[in-house]
Order: C-alpha cells, then sequence, then structure tokens
C-alpha cells in the first residue's frame, strides 16, 4: 500500500482544479486535468476541454516543453493507451520524458482500464495510482457512470424549510414570485452546478405552475446545461420557456410532441424512469441534476435511481406548504440512507450532501 505524503496530494488537487475547468462541457468524455512538476516546480498545466480535443497531458506537456523530461506528471485519470479521437497520452508522456507518473483513479473505459498504467511501467517510468482519489471518483462520478452504467449519475437537490417544506402554497403560486427558500450564498451554490451538470430534470408539475428558465445566472464564463422535461402525459405547453433548441422531452409512448418538437426540444419516449434514464445515457447526458417536483423526485427516489443528494435548509418555519417528495408510505426501516455525510453552513443555510448509490469504480 502506498502512503500519500503531502507534495503529492497537493498537486494532484491543482490537476483536479484544472480538471474542474471541463466540468460540464467534456461529456461523454470525463473532465480530466494534469500538471507537471519538475524540482518542485509547476512547469505544465492542461485540462480536457471537449470531446474531439486533445486531453489534459497534452495541453500540460505543451506548456512544459523540454522541462518535462525527468519531471513528475500529475494526472485525475489514468492517460489513455487507446488510439481514439487523439493518439494516446501514455505514448505521449513516455515520448517527452517523464520519469514518474502520479494518477488519481484508474479509468473504466474497456479501452484503457489499467493499460494505461502498464504501458508507462513496461517504459521504465515509475507509476503511483489512488492519490487523491474519493476526490477524483466525484468529479468524474457522470463519466463513470455513463461507462459503467450507460446511464447519467443523478444528483437529487432541493431546498427546504426547517419544516420540510420546498414551497408556500398561497395563491401567489411558487417559483421566485412567491419568495426563495434559500438565501443568496444557497443560490449561487446551485448556480454553480448549473455550470458543472449536462442535464436539469424537472417535472411538468414545476413547468406548469413555475415556467422555469433553468439557466446557469451569474457564473463568469458560465454555460447552460440542456433542460430534461418529464412530461409522461403531454401536460406542459409548447411555449414553456424551457421547451427550446437542446431542451429533451421525456414523455410516454404514443404522445404527440410535435409542438414541442417544432419549438426545437427533442423528444424521447419512456414508460419507466429507467428507461428514460438509458435513453439519456444515449443521448451522452453524463450527470443530470434534478431540480424539481416532488412527483419527479419521488418516482425516481423510489425506483433507486437517485445516486446523490444535496439538501439545502434554511431556518424558517411555514406550517402548511409542498412536500419535497411524494412516494409510497414506507416503514422506517426502509428509509433511503445517505453515506458520506457532509455538512456546510452557507449563509443563514445549511448544505447536506451525501450519497445513495457508490460511484461505480473498476
Ligand atoms: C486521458 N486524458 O484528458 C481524457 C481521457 O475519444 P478520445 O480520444 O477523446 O478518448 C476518450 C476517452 O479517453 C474517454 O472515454 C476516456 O477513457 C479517456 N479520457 N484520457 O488520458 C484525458 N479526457
Ligand atoms: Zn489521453
Amino acid at each position: 500500500m502506498y502512503t500519500e505524503h503531502p507534495p503529492d496530494t497537493e498537486y494532484m488537487r491543482l490537476a483536479l482544479n484544472e480538471a474542474a475547468r471541463g466540468m460540464g462541457r467534456t461529456s461523454p468524455n470525463p473532465p480530466v486535468g494534469c500538471v507537471i512538476v519538475r524540482d518542485g516546480q509547476v512547469v505544465g498545466r492542461g485540462f480536457h476541454p471537449r470531446a474531439g480535443e486533445p486531453h489534459a497531458e497534452v495541453f500540460a506537456l505543451r506548456e512544459a516543453g523540454e522541462y518535462a523530461r525527468g519531471a513528475t506528471a500529475y494526472v485525475t485519470l489514468e492517460p489513455c493507451s487507446h488510439f481514439g479521437r487523439t493518439p494516446p497520452c501514455a505514448d505521449a508522456l513516455v515520448a517527452a520524458g517523464v520519469s514518474q507518473v502520479v494518477i488519481a483513479a484508474l479509468d473504466p473505459n474497456p479501452r484503457v482500464g489499467g493499460q494505461g498504467a502498464s504501458r508507462l511501467r513496461e517504459a521504465g517510468i515509475e507509476v503511483i495510482v489512488g492519490v487523491a482519489e474519493e476526490e477524483a471518483l466525484r468529479q468524474q462520478a457522470g463519466f463513470r457512470s455513463l461507462v459503467m452504467r450507460a446511464r447519467p449519475w443523478v444528483i437529487y437537490k432541493y431546498a427546504m424549510t426547517l419544516d420540510g417544506k420546498v414551497a408556500a402554497l398561497d395563491a401567489s403560486g411558487r417559483g421566485e414570485a412567491n419568495g426563495l427558500v434559500t438565501g443568496l450564498a444557497s443560490r449561487a451554490r446551485v448556480m454553480a452546478w448549473r455550470n458543472e451538470v449536462d442535464g436539469i430534470a424537472v417535472g411538468s408539475g414545476t413547468v406548469i405552475t413555475d415556467d422555469p428558465l433553468l439557466t446557469t445566472r451569474g457564473v463568469e464564463g458560465g454555460r447552460d446545461p440542456r433542460p430534461v422535461v418529464f412530461d409522461g402525459q403531454g401536460r406542459t405547453s409548447a411555449s414553456a420557456r424551457v421547451i427550446r433548441p437542446g431542451a429533451v422531452v421525456v414523455t410516454a409512448p404514443g404522445m404527440d410532441m410535435s409542438r414541442h418538437e417544432a419549438a426545437g426540444a427533442q423528444v424521447i419516449y419512456a414508460t419507466q424512469p429507467s428507461e428514460a434514464l438509458a435513453e439519456l445515457g444515449r443521448l451522452n447526458f453524463s450527470t443530470l441534476f434534478v431540480e424539481g417536483g416532488p412527483t419527479l423526485a419521488g418516482s425516481l427516489l423510489d425506483a433507486g435511481l437517485v445516486d446523490e443528494v444535496r439538501a439545502f435548509v434554511a431556518p424558517k418555519l411555514l406550517g402548511a406548504g409542498l412536500n419535497p417528495l411524494t412516494a409510497p408510505v414506507r416503514p422506517m426501516h426502509e428509509a433511503q440512507v445517505l453515506r458520506d455525510v457532509t455538512f456546510e453552513s452557507l449563509g443563514p443555510d445549511l448544505l447536506i450532501r451525501g450519497l445513495l448509490n457508490d460511484i461505480p469504480r473498476l
């Protein structure tokens, strides 16, 4: 067993920060970052910007130039060994003369899967695997889910009052007009997440009552995820704000959604939530952020399809209001229990995060 020494973890964190710059843009590829270090100095950095473009290692090696010789490369994912849209990164590292490669996590892609690391070792390079692995797995959860389960990693996000309500029930309805549950810091965090995910899922009820935009606002260089509207009964209007080019509408076989298609949305058909996720996987959605509708959230949860929960709790009491989830009645011993739970305070709010499913790994 390799014992991490602090500099390795620190350099790998720099590589993870590099990788983060590509999050939400690389699908179906993973976000990957690389830093090259020689004599304690960072001489090259790079990240994978999007599928079809060069891999992280290539950018980092380009910047390092001759300084790569005898250096250590820190890569958040095992360097590839295959000829894909680009030539193998393992070969590029060998050619550049690096003497050590530190890898956070092995690549679950069956075309790589350990072969990248063995290729480097065969060339006489010292290879270390597993530095900051947990952080890397989290960052790559979407890619891992797509490769190993052929469906997106599903994150259920919601914000509730201290008495467990996600919206008031007064006549002004829901959405911003009715006042938001959380404070500014929490809302900024949600926008940062929107910038990192491939899709935002909402149910038809949310589209009808809130007419949300689901865009990324206030994030420098941010881009919008694709809206995914679950509308099995064709209840939404084709002129809703989310029905636009890039949007996906999930409906039941036989439904006529031609007006939604005319508005630019792509329509997919599914009878079960698991089928819907498989279809979204085919469309290269690696991460799906479930933002609204107790019915949608409840049906995904009930089917065991929620992988991760991010819940905000605001210190407010409302009395009557809308519950976060609509799901069948269950005894307490059947509750779904979060693992690896973390707590964070954001302004007046509390953010609770945890996993319901394991991040797929080799
Ligand atoms: C790396 N570094 O930065 C990334 C890797 O189609 P291609 O050629 O872009 O290959 C995509 C596959 O390469 C992807 O499925 C994953 O296995 C690996 N991604 N590998 O060495 C990188 N993005
Ligand atoms: Zn590569």
